[in-house]
This record gives structure tokens, sequence and C-alpha cells, in this order.
């Protein structure tokens, strides 16, 4: 029996980050956790490439852009979604998880979820850093994980 687990030690390839600029300040502290996470192990900035798109709802199309490139061993996917401040909560928030998922499937590129959905500002804040956790630093582990997890399995 073979038992596959991706590890958190340096990944080949290069990162592609898809982030949205609704909700500017609290995405900015997700790419910056996420940069941080990526060079912590040993992903430096030169093998990293940034897309900003407008909102959430426009992530999958970039991140699928990225994936169907070739050059990406994978792509992750940062924004936030605020139920209060939106009555289309569930849609932008619903699509721009099924479009990543559909991204992911199609192109075999692990696309990570990395879009805050909560009911307040605060709530995102929080996980952006404010009280320790950030999303980010945690969507850049996903993508090492998966990036590792793939490779062994190939
Ligand atoms: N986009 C977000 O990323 N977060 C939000 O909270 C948000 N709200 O509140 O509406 C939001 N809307 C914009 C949306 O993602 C698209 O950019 C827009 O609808 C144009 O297609």
């Amino acid at each position: 029996m073979a038992v596959f687990r991706g590890a958190h030690s340096t990944p080949a390839g290069r990162f592609a980050i898809v982030v949205g600029h609704f909700n500017a300040l609290i995405c900015e502290s997700l790419l910056a956790g996420c940069r941080e996470t990526l060079a912590s192990h040993g992903v430096p900035g030169d093998r990293v490439d940034v897309a900003w798109a407008p909102g959430s709802f426009e992530i999958p199309l970039v991140a699928r852009k990225f994936a169907h490139s070739g050059h990406y061993a994978a792509v992750i996917c940062l924004g936030c979604v605020i139920r209060g401040e939106t009555p289309h909560f569930d849609h932008v928030a619903g699509q721009a998880a099924s479009g990543i998922m559909q991204t992911s499937l199609a192109t075999g590129v692990p696309v990570i979820f990395g879009i805050l959905t909560t009911d307040t500002v605060e709530q995102a804040l929080n996980r952006a850093g404010l009280k320790g956790g950030n999303k980010g630093s945690d969507a850049a582990l996903a993508a090492i994980e998966m990036v590792n997890l793939l490779g062994s399995i190939a």
C-alpha cells in the first residue's frame, strides 16, 4: 500500500496569485501573508506572479488563464466577500468557489480557494492576520502541499 501525502518542503515551479481588489485592504493582507509563506518555504518572489482582478467574481477567469498557460505549478486565488456588504453575496461567493473548482479540475493544476467569505468586516480582518491566522498564508501552504502531493503521485 502506498500512502501519498504532500509535504511542506520547497516545491518546484512557478506560482501565480490572483487577488481581488474589492475590499482591497483585507486582500492586501491576504497577499502579504501568502507571499511571506511562499518565501519562507523556499519560493522566492521571482518565482511568483500576481494579477489583480476587479472582484472575487472575476477571479476564476484570470486563474483559468494562468492555469491553462502551462507555466505554473499552482494558482492561488485570494479575495474577500462580506455578506453584510452585498445582497448578492451568495452569487459572488458561490460563483467564485465554483469557478475555482472547475478551473482546477479542467486543467489539472491546483487552484487554491483563498477567498474569505464572512458575515462581517471584523471577521474578515481577523482571518486576514489581525488575530494571528491569515487565510492567504493558509492558501500558500495548501498550494505547496498540493504541488508536492501531485508530484509524488505522478
Ligand atoms: N466582490 C468581492 O470580491 N467582494 C465583495 O464583498 C463584493 N461585494 O460586496 O459586492 C464583490 N463584488 C464585486 C464582484 O466581485 C464583481 O467584481 C462585480 O460584480 C463585477 O462583475
